[in-house]
């Protein structure tokens, strides 16, 4: 990938060479990291950037010494010449740019701000992304997030995907597919949709972060109690074919699309909030974020915590399981980190019992967990609810964890006390930093219920 002077996060989207280097490491660090993933469970995608090469900036060498000259349009570690990529005629506008996103062809024949576009139709270009991404699945990798897949043809990215390799059998057992996800930025007003990729894999919802973001600020009268069919009636794909997130590496930083509605890490009381939502809401298929602070603020371009030779940093673990160095981690923060195990217990159960007043929400799902959200200015969320749960004492997973387990379980947060109609009373106050509850079966305590004050947090 491309080495520039102030070295910004988006290097990495200007490939150079195929090869597996980049200031994050090298290939046998990489196959090590994905080697250890697989053994715990942990499934790791790649960001895979098929779409362009480097943007029209000359003569140039990558970070694994390849070199490139876009004058002649020549990427010889590939290798990829002129007649790789798309023509100016086939692109057809004045600058070779993409100027009109309301032009089909030019979106996907033309080059994204300068990037030289390749020719996904020719069988050369193929056969190297197919050999690049079939190199990776030898390595372990569980799929692939399609970079810029909006400014791909469907059916030649489709090609692509169906010619890939099966994922090794070792670790996935016979016969699984690479799983994939595109990148296609589609809030309406556009003739290119996504619809029209949901044959590939699941696709970017960016409509979901986005009118997460409208609720959750209460911008333009919107309310928490209007979220009872988010989803597929707001406008967004069905929810199988949807990916979801509350915000990503681009929109978080005002790149793409989105705006100022997005929210981020840097807002973590409501951030928290909207994560809890999408976590417990069975919409998509979701995705957590998880940044590096930068700056100054307004500097969009700046890359990850690094050493003074552009090298990435380790992130250091403190003792409380935050990270430290800039890292902002928001996947170890106990509610985001808590609503993703309960993501996975509630899987499969429908929402049932839906209580929406205003900025306060509950709901359950199945007989597995409950949420409650006060996101009222003022108003303290207080009374009896239903969450479907059988009786016993829980551990509310957003203020703490609950460690050890059977009759010795304790909650390091508060304890909800669920009767035998599956009624418990809850309480939030509107102005606490966490103003949610969340209880699920696998956070049922046992007879010596206990509560104790240290909180593991993870970071906010
Ligand atoms: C600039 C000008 C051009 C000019 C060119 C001349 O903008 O008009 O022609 O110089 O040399 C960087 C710079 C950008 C520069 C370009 C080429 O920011 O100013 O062009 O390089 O040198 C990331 C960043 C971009 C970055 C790019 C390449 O966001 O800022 O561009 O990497 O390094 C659309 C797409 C969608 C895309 C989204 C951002 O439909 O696919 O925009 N999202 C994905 C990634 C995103 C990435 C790319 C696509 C490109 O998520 O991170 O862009 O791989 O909505
Ligand atoms: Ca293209």
């Amino acid at each position: 990938m491309v080495w520039s002077p102030h070295r910004p996060w988006w290097e990495r989207y200007q490939p150079v060479s195929y090869k597996l280097i980049s200031r994050s490491g090298s290939e046998q660090e990489f196959a090590d990291m994905v080697e250890r993933c697989n053994k715990v469970g942990v499934r790791i995608f790649v960001d895979a950037v098929i779409n362009h090469m480097t943007g029209d900036s000359g003569i140039g060498v990558g970070i694994a010494d390849s070199t490139f000259n876009t004058y002649e349009q020549s990427y010889p570690a590939v290798p990829y010449s002129i007649h790789d990529f798309n023509s100016k005629e086939k692109c057809g506008t004045q600058s070779g740019n993409i100027e009109n996103y309301n032009n089909v062809n030019e979106v996907r024949n033309c080059r994204l701000v300068s990037l030289l576009d390749l020719d996904q139709s020719k069988s050369w270009v193929k056969d190297r992304i197919r050999d690049y991404l079939n190199h990776l699945i030898r390595l372990g990798v569980a799929g692939f997030r399609v970079d810029a897949s909006k400014h791909m043809w469907p059916d030649e990215l489709k090609a692509i995907v169906e010619s890939l390799n099966d994922l090794p059998e070792t670790h996935f057992g016979a016969g699984q597919r690479a799983f994939v996800f595109t990148e296609v930025i589609d809030m309406g007003g556009e003739p290119i949709t996504k619809y029209e990729y949901t044959g590939i894999g699941r696709v970017t919802e960016f409509l979901y972060g986005m009118k997460l973001g409208e609720v959750f600020r209460r911008w333009n009268n919107q309310k928490l109690e209007y979220l009872q069919f988010f989803g597929e009636s707001w406008g967004m794909l069905p929810s199988g074919y949807a990916w979801t997130f509350v915000d990503n590496h681009d929109n978080q930083r005002k790149h793409g699309g989105g705006g100022d509605m997005v929210l981020t890490f840097w807002e973590p009381r409501v951030y928290k909030m909207a994560n809890a939502f999408m976590l417990a809401w069975p919409y998509g298929y979701t995705k957590v974020m998880s940044s590096y602070y930068w700056y100054p603020r307004e500097d969009t371009d700046v890359g990850p915590p690094a050493d003074s030779y552009g090298n990435t940093n380790t992130v250091p673990i403190n003792d409380d399981g935050s990270c430290g160095g800039n890292w902002a981690c928001e996947h170890r923060w106990r509610q985001i980190r808590n609503m993703v195990a309960f993501r996975n217990l509630v899987h499969g159960t429908a929402v049932e019992n839906w209580w929406g007043r205003g900025d306060q929400i509950a709901f359950s799902r199945g007989r597995k967990g409950f949420l409650a959200i006060n996101n009222d200015y003022s108003q303290t969320m207080s009374g009896e609810f239903y969450t479907g749960l059988p009786e016993g004492f829980y551990c509310d997973c957003i203020s703490g964890d609950m460690l050890g387990s059977g009759d010795n379980a304790y909650c390091t947060g508060q304890t909800l006390s669920v009767n035998s109609m599956g009624r418990t009373h809850i309480n939030i106050r509107s102005d606490s930093e966490n103003p949610m509850i969340a209880i699920h079966v696998d956070y049922k305590l046992g007879s010596k219920r206990g509560n104790i004050p240290t909180r593991r947090n993870g970071g906010k």
